[in-house]
Order: structure tokens, then sequence, then C-alpha cells
């Protein structure tokens, strides 16, 4: 079973990892270089050794997919996944005057007394997001991320090109291609990102009346990051596949520097614990064609009976 592939990565990275320093301090178990394989006719790869939340994905890949650079659409669908990197672009602003949030990711998870203040700040910033419009704008922004190269990469014409709608046309019209490709890593704007794209590259492949699609992620957050993103790739390829009204095929995953952040290690003990069950189903509105006319209620995830959720910090 694919969910086994999963485990068998992290499994991996515990027993032969080597132990790597990284830009956000906490250290971490690394491996370099890995692939697996979801097949996607099996049911939809949401992990159920913990429960992944569905609707966080699910919101976020719309958000990519409208090409929207702004938390505010996910504060607004309270999806709180991106909050950390947009306030540490406003802390760092000549606006911001409040108490010192200098590495404020490591110092709420280990000192108590600063993370009550630090919350405090954050429910300020997400209040002023929501309500205020040029606030929002100015300091909601992640810069050039993934909804940015996707749907509106900057040539040096100033033109832009929609990644995603040419590589959906491609698909239609000339199948065989091995050229459909997506890139979010963008050399030249990844200093204007607040975080250069984890999931940099990925590829559309079609055979046998269905539709397959890699991914190359540089960096992995074995733990917290690659359930989301492999939940997120698979209902993209759903997607596409409904829009050029071809079956789903593969999702195979491919990484670089894929981690165990030491203050997951264990989380993934307790999750390596756990029976593997039945994968869920995605259903998806069929009324709908275009990939740019979804919304969250169009799609639903059935059957999915997971072990409970196992909290981790994340590493900003
Ligand atoms: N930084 C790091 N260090 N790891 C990441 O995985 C990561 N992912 C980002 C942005 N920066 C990152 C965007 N995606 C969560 C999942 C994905 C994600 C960001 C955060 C996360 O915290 N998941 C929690 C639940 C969160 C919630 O319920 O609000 C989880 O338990 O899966
Ligand atoms: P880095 O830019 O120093 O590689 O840090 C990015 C971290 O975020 C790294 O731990 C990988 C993780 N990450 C994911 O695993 N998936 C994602 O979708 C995102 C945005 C980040």
């Amino acid at each position: 079973k694919s969910e086994q592939a999963y485990l068998d990565l992290c499994q991996h990275i515990l027993n032969n990892g080597f132990k790597k320093g990284d830009r956000t301090n906490t250290g971490t178990h690394s491996v370099f270089g890995h692939q697996i394989r979801f097949d996607l006719s099996e049911g939809f790869p949401l992990l159920t050794t913990k429960k992944v939340p569905f609707r966080l994905v699910a919101s976020e890949l719309l958000w990519f997919i409208k090409g929207d650079t702004n938390i505010r659409y996910l504060l607004e669908n309270n999806n709180n996944i991106w909050n950390e990197w947009a306030f540490e672009k406003w802390i760092k602003s000549e606006r911001y005057t409040g108490p010192d949030m200098k590495d404020f990711g490591i110092r709420s998870q280990r000192d108590p007394e600063f993370n009550e203040i630090y919350q405090e700040q954050m429910q300020k910033f997400k209040e002023n997001i929501l309500q205020d419009n040029t606030f929002a704008e100015e300091f909601g922004d992640l810069g050039s991320v993934y909804g940015k190269q996707w749907r509106n990469w900057k040539t040096s014409q100033n033109d832009t090109i929609d990644q995603l709608k040419e590589v959906i046309e491609s698909i239609q019209t000339n199948p065989d291609s091995r050229r459909h490709i997506v890139s979010a890593w963008n050399p030249e704007d990844v200093p204007n990102m607040a975080l250069p794209p984890c999931h940099t590259l990925f590829q559309f492949y079609v055979a046998d009346g269905k539709l397959s699609c890699q991914l190359y992620q540089r960096s992995a957050d074995v733990f917290l990051g690659v359930p989301f993103n492999i939940a997120s790739y698979a209902l993209l390829t759903h997607l596409v596949a409904h829009e050029c009204n071809l079956e789903v095929g593969e999702f195979v995953h491919t990484f670089g520097d894929a981690h165990i952040y030491s203050n997951h290690i264990e989380q993934v003990g307790t999750q390596l614990k756990r029976d593997i069950r039945p994968l869920p189903k995605l259903n998806i509105n069929k009324k709908k064609s275009s990939i740019f006319d979804f919304e969250l209620t169009d799609f639903e995830i059935v059957d999915y009976h997971p072990h409970p959720s196992i909290k981790a910090p994340i590493a900003v």
C-alpha cells in the first residue's frame, strides 16, 4: 500500500539520516534523494495514520490556483498554515513597534512567557489582515510565491505566463508531449519570496487514458509538510484530469532534502506504531469542468476514518 511508502521513508530517515543543522536552528535528521508513488485509483492519499485536515489542503490549493499570494484569503477560510511567514515580514518592517519578536518561532516553543506575548501579537496581526484592506495588501502578501509563478510568471519582456492554463491546454492538445511542466522556481524572483518554493516543479504525463503527475520537492518537512503536499498534488491531479477527461494515474513524489525535525521525532514514533487503514475517496462536483471554477464546497472526502491528529511545532 502507498501509505506504507510514506511510513518507510520516515523510518529510513530515522535509521539512516544525517544529523544536520538547518536555517531554523531546530536540527534535523535528513536524507537526500528519495521517491514514493501513489496509485490514485487505489483511493485518495490522505494519510490515515494521523488525521490530515483536508479542508486546509484544499483551500491552500484553491489559493494557488487563483494566483493569490495574500494570506487574507486563507484567513477568511480559517486557514492559518501560512501566518508565520507573513508575520515575519510584518515584525521586520519599519511599521512594527510592538515587543521584540526576533526568532519568535523558536522562542515561542521554548519560553512560555514569551509565547503569550507572541500569541497576542499574532492575534492582532490576523485581525488587522482581516479588517484593514491597506494593511492586508502590504503585510498579508507573501511575495512572489506559488500562485504568482503558476499563474503570472513575469517575463523579461514584461509579459506574464499563465503556466497552469498553458499546461492544461498542452495536455488537451498534445497529450504525448514531454513538456507538461510547471515551475515555481524562478531564480530571479526567489529573493522576493517569504519562503522559496519547497514544491519546486511538477510535470504531467498521459498514457493509457490516465493522467499522472510527478513533483520535485527540494526540501521536505516529512512530518508536517509532506502529508499536505501529497494530498494537495493528488487533488490537483484529480482536477486537471477531470478538466481533460482523463482518469487519474499515479502521483510520483520525488524528494531532495527529506528531513524530520528533531522536535518531531517522538510524534513520528507514535505514528509509526499505528496500523494503516483504507484510504478515503474524493468526490468532486461533476457540474464544474474548469479547474478555475472550483470552490471548497465542490470537494468532498468520504470514508475517511484516520487515527487522531498528532500535534507538532512548526519550524519557522
Ligand atoms: N515550514 C516548515 N518548517 N515546514 C512546513 O511543512 C511548512 N509548510 C508550509 C510553510 N512553511 C513550512 C506550508 N504548509 C502545516 C502544514 C502545512 C503547511 C504549513 C503548516 C501545519 O502546521 N499542519 C498542522 C495542522 C495545522 C492546523 O491545523 O492549523 C498538522 O498537524 O498537520
Ligand atoms: P527551507 O526553505 O530552509 O528549506 O525551509 C522550508 C521548510 O518548509 C522545510 O522544512 C520544508 C518545509 N516545507 C514543506 O515540507 N512543504 C511545503 O509545502 C512548504 C511550503 C515547506
